[in-house]
């Protein structure tokens, strides 16, 4: 059995939760803050047969891909500060830890 730990956006989560659920996955999310931006994130952790391990990898990465989306921003300069132009910013994506679970215990 394996310790699948996966931290990604927050704003994946849920879809990576209902894909992952309906594919037969047990998922505990945590609430967690990134250490160098200090942002909130969420890092699903989710036991499993070792040979279901891929394929969850697989449906986090569906789901949870890194993706460029614009974000409208405002110049700071007069002459156009009230307009706004948009900026690439990189979101999504997924960090993912693969352990050994020595011993697994429901009571
Ligand atoms: P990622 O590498 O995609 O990491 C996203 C989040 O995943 C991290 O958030 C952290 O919460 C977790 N994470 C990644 N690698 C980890 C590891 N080896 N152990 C434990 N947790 C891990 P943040 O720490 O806020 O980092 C956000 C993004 O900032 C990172 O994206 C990376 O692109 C950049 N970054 C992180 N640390 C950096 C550093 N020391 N120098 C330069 N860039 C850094």
């Amino acid at each position: 059995m394996k310790l699948i730990t996966a931290i990604i956006s927050t704003d994946d989560s849920n879809s990576v939760i209902d894909l992952l659920a309906k594919n037969g996955y047990q998922v505990t999310r945590l609430a967690t803050t990134g250490g160098f931006l200090r942002a909130g994130n969420t890092t699903l952790i989710i036991g499993c047969e070792d040979e279901k391990v891929d394929l969850a990898i697989k449906l986090i990465g569906q789901e949870a891909q890194e993706r460029t989306e614009y974000v409208p921003t405002s110049m700071s300069y007069d002459v156009a500060r009230y307009n706004s132009f948009p900026i690439e910013v990189h979101v999504g994506g997924a960090t993912i830890f693969v352990s050994n679970i020595e011993k697994f215990v429901k009571l």
